[in-house]
C-alpha cells in the first residue's frame, strides 16, 4: 500500500515536471526559449513590457533583434540603463546578444522588448502570440501570457 502511494506520488511529481518545463520551452535551432510573459496594463494604456530567458545552446551568438505582434504597433528591444540618476530605457539598435552558450533573462527592470503603440488592453490569464526575429536563427511564433512579471 505504501509502495502504490510513493509511486503514484512519483508520477504526480514526474507530471509536474514535465508540464512545468517542457510545455513552456521552444526551440529554434539552437535557442532556447522560456518563460514568456507580458506585463499587464490598465485600458488604454500606450505600451507593455514582454519577458523571457534565451539560451543559446549553440557555438557562435545569436541576436534578438526585434519581433512584432498583432496587438500592437511596433516591438523593440530595450534595456535599462542609469542616465546620472534617472534609469532609462533605450532601443538597442544591434540587437541582444545571446552568447555561445549563454543565457539572457529578460526581466521586470531590465532588459525587455518593448510592445509599442497597444491597440488594445493586456488583460491578466490572456494569451497573445509573439513573432521574435533572430539575427542568424530566423523567426519564431511563441505564445506569451499576460501575467504580474516576477522577481527572477
Ligand atoms: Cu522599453
Amino acid at each position: 500500500m505504501k509502495l502504490i502511494q510513493i509511486t503514484s506520488l512519483a508520477i504526480v511529481i514526474a507530471l509536474t515536471f514535465v508540464s512545468g518545463v517542457f510545455s513552456q520551452e521552444t526551440r529554434l535551432g539552437d535557442l532556447i526559449i522560456q518563460h514568456t510573459s507580458i506585463r499587464p496594463t490598465p485600458p488604454r494604456a500606450p505600451v507593455s513590457g514582454g519577458y523571457m530567458t534565451i539560451k543559446n545552446t549553440g557555438p557562435t551568438s545569436d541576436w534578438l533583434i526585434g519581433g512584432s505582434v498583432s496587438f500592437a504597433k511596433k516591438v523593440e528591444v530595450h534595456e535599462m540603463k542609469m542616465d546620472g540618476d534617472i534609469m532609462k530605457m533605450r532601443r538597442l539598435p544591434d540587437g541582444l546578444e545571446i552568447p555561445a552558450g549563454g543565457e539572457v533573462t529578460l526581466k521586470s527592470g531590465g532588459l525587455h522588448i518593448m510592445f509599442m503603440k497597444l491597440k488594445e488592453q493586456m488583460k491578466i490569464g490572456d494569451k497573445h502570440m509573439v513573432k521574435l526575429m533572430f539575427k542568424n536563427s530566423g523567426e519564431v511564433e511563441i505564445e506569451f501570457d499576460v501575467k504580474k512579471p516576477m522577481a527572477h
